[in-house]
């Protein structure tokens, strides 16, 4: 008794719009990897967005720098990091599994390989959103992730949130779905953390980190500090977890516990969340603290709202 098909994104306010386009793949009998790649492309085309694509914060040097990978149900695997100018990293990231022997390509290279094969560089003017919230930062030039903006700087749980329309400082979208012929694939793409140092790549183009498929199992996206979610193999780690018998959301508990057993870092401060699916189309999603959103759209479920259990 197999749910299929189905699609889940990390972050409802912008999941909604990426799931409602997979679902259009998914619901026609489409590939899995299919539907996650044109479903990441419309938040990537998405100029608002404070964390995916061309439109989204820059690293502190001003520069927009886009990390995606791509999985597919063989284990074929694709990734950029740090690609500039390019619209859809989640399609190069797609050709880099697809037409070149390697699994990911950074940088310079990574945009030749995209521009010799059709993508238009773009200009490098940041969006009006992410050039007014960068010359509001540069005034101090700290960097201090925030973890979740809703409910203020992070600091003081019970702080009003501080939300403005249209700014979040999340958003990676992270995309897994199970198709009607009972295949996986994912993909996650994102503008990584604002105001990074120049040259930082975070989990989500790291095949096991931000995101991980295997067909026999189950498949997982991660959302938040992703040098947390490095140095545990998060995705990864989740699927074993579920290989291992365990339910998708306690797979992703599991892997949320060892990230705050090993972390140095202030939890109180610290977000990361995971979500996941298994073969059979049972998912769940597990993060350190609350506020983690997911949409789900199925036959059950048109592009429902999910919040993800947390620890503290
Ligand atoms: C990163 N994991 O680059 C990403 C950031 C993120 O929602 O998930 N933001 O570390």
């Amino acid at each position: 008794n197999v749910r299929k098909p189905i699609v889940l994104s990390t972050w409802y306010n912008q999941g909604t719009s990426a799931n409602a386009k997979a679902w259009e793949v998914l619901s026609a009998n489409g590939r899995a990897l299919d539907a996650v790649e044109q479903g990441v492309k419309v938040t990537e085309s998405e100029i608002g967005n404070c964390c995916v694509g061309l439109g989204a914060n820059p690293d502190r040097d001003g520069i927009v720098t886009l990390d995606a990978s791509i999985m597919d149900e063989f284990s074929n695997c694709g990734s950029v990091a740090s690609l500039e100018q390019i619209e859809h990293p989640i399609s190069v990231a797609r050709l880099v599994m697809e037409k070149t022997p390697h699994v990911m390509l950074v940088g310079q290279g990574a945009q030749k390989f995209a521009v010799e094969n059709g993508f238009a560089l773009q200009g490098l003017d940041l969006s009006p959103g992410a050039e007014k919230r960068y010359k509001e930062w540069l005034k101090e030039s700290k960097y201090h992730p925030v973890m979740n903006i809703e409910r203020g700087d992070g600091k003081d749980a019970a702080a009003p949130p501080v939300l403005k329309s249209g700014e979040f400082n999340h958003d990676t979208i992270g995309m897994i779905a199970l198709d009607a012929q009972g295949n996986l694939s994912g993909a996650c793409t994102t503008s990584g953390m604002a105001y990074k140092m120049r040259g930082r790549i975070g989990d989500s183009p790291i095949i096991g980190a931000g995101l991980y498929v295997d067909n026999e199992v189950g498949a997982a996206t991660a959302t938040g500090t992703g040098e947390e979610v490095i140095r545990i193999c998060g995705s990864h780690l989740v699927v074993e977890f579920m290989r291992q018998g365990y339910s998708p959301e306690i797979a992703c508990k599991k892997a949320v516990e060892r990230i705050m057993r090993k972390s140095s870092k202030d939890l109180k401060d610290l977000q990361v969340g995971f979500l996941a699916i298994n073969k059979y189309g049972d998912f769940g999603a597990y993060a350190i603290h609350d506020q983690f959103d997911y949409a789900v759209y199925s036959h059950e479920h048109a592009n429902r709202k999910f919040m993800s259990k947390h620890i503290l």
